[in-house]
């Protein structure tokens, strides 16, 4: 059965992930400048904004999503998200709560590194100024890296052994290896791909494993940096030296998780109108004639504070950047929205429920059809498959934004 996709929040001590899993979810995690507030994992639902299907078709008004909500043709897709204990340097030799923590995240299919960009926690958390942020980046990832690493050589004569012994391939023996972390076969196939390897398994040195378990993490745990408390005065330096360092932008965003959350508590007591990704808040004062009914604002302070997170987040940065948190890291793992539906022709579940696009499951681009309806049905057979238009689709054909990602099928031999 398909599993909602799990982004795990990572990051050192006190840079913001419950913050950021409150901020994305309903969820009501415990924050606090001080290390380790989190100990057990923190589980919640987000929503990924996507493209829904029903828009293509002018259909927005009968959209009624089973699961997520749809609106005006934005559609909200449930994505687990999991906020784990804070990590510092060493935690794969079980400093602070090392390996609890990793051993949280095996199920992850991506990461959000939250990173503390306000210069004020150290490495492990701890109260300072001016520290150099770039240098969470580079810990973070070696500290995962050897934590696997670690697993793998801490058996790997007995691997080798087996390996030769029951003439496997090279997939199937570190697949066996790597299935705790929620791996799969073509999961370990593009990571071997990847780095082109031809030597056999049990002639790999250090090196070559080495090679092997970094293209592993990049495969399994594809990771985003969300830069945090980018609404922190003293904020530039270090956004200035990780942006710089780290080129790829499409790996970064420039978030503010405290906004996100004050800004929800706003709206929820009825000061401000939001659009979530929005780039300015509405309160009363820009709404003359009503039109939200939002409660003025008479308390100053309250209203200081919305002038300064306009002046410095808004005006600077064009909003939270909470929204593109998760679709950055979506992105990192190519998902496609696919709706599945009883009749291809009127997109509806049942002939007496006007309601179209009941069901939608996130896949990677180019996975094919069949394997997109196993997750769904399990080993149910399948006689056929139908894109729009009644057009017969052949389970070997892989989805994409547009194509094949509207389906019907049928069930039976
Ligand atoms: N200025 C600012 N502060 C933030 C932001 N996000 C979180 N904080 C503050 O940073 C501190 C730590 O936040 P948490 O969300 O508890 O951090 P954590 O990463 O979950 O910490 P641990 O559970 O201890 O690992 C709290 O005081 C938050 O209010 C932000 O966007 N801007
Ligand atoms: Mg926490």
């Amino acid at each position: 059965m398909a599993r909602d996709t799990l982004i795990g929040l990572v990051g050192k001590p006190s840079s913001g992930k419950s913050t950021m899993l409150n901020s994305l979810t309903d969820a009501n995690a415990k924050t606090g400048a001080f290390p380790f507030t989190t100990i057990d994992p923190n589980k919640a639902t987000g929503y990924l904004q996507v493209d829904c299907a029903c828009a293509r078709f002018d259909r927005e008004a009968q959209c009624r999503p089973n699961y997520g909500s749809c609106k005006n043709g934005k559609r909200f897709v449930p994505v687990m998200l999991l906020d784990v204990a804070g990590l510092v340097p060493g935690a794969h030799e079980g400093r602070g709560l090392g390996n609890k923590f990793l051993d949280d995240l095996r199920h992850a299919d991506a990461l959000i590194h939250v990173v503390d960009v306000s210069g004020c926690t150290d490495a492990e958390g701890k109260a300072t100024s001016g520290y150099d942020a770039l240098q969470d980046v580079e810990w973070l990832r070696a500290e995962i890296m050897r934590w696997i690493e670690g697993n793998l050589m801490e058996k790997w004569g007995s691997i080798k052994r087996r390996h030769i012994n029951t003439k496997a391939t090279a997939v199937e023996t570190l697949q066996n290896q790597f299935s705790g972390y929620g791996s799969t076969s073509s999961v370990v196939q593009r990571c071997l791909d990847r780095i082109r390897l031809t030597q056999p398994l049990e002639s790999w040195g250090l090196h070559t494993i080495r090679q092997v378990v970094s293209a592993f993490v990049d495969e399994k745990f594809p990771t985003i940096l969300a830069l945090n408390k980018i609404d922190h005065p003293d904020a530039d330096r270090c956004i200035y030296r990780i942006s710089h360092t780290v080129k790829d932008d499409s790996k970064i965003v420039f978030t503010s998780a405290i906004s996100e959350v004050f800004i929800k508590r706003l709206v929820k007591q009825g000061y401000a109108h939001y659009e979530e990704g929005g780039s300015d808040i509405i309160t009363a004062k820009e709404d003359p004639e009503h039109v939200y009914g939002l409660k003025p604002i008479v308390d100053e302070r309250l209203q200081m504070r919305i002038d300064t997170l306009r002046d410095m987040l808004f005006y600077r940065w064009k909003g939270t950047g909470i929204v593109h948190a998760l679709q950055a890291a979506a992105r990192t793992l190519n998902l496609v929205p696919v709706f599945t539906v009883r009749n291809i022709h009127t997109f509806t579940n049942s002939s007496t429920d006007e309601g179209v696009f009941k069901d939608c499951v996130l896949v990677r681009r180019g996975t094919q059809v069949g394997t997109v309806l196993r997750r769904i049905m399990g080993d149910v057979p399948i006689a056929f498959v139908e894109g729009v238009g009644g057009v017969r689709v052949a389970k070997s054909e892989a989805v994409s934004e547009g194509r094949n990602d509207i389906l019907a099928f049928k069930v039976g031999r």
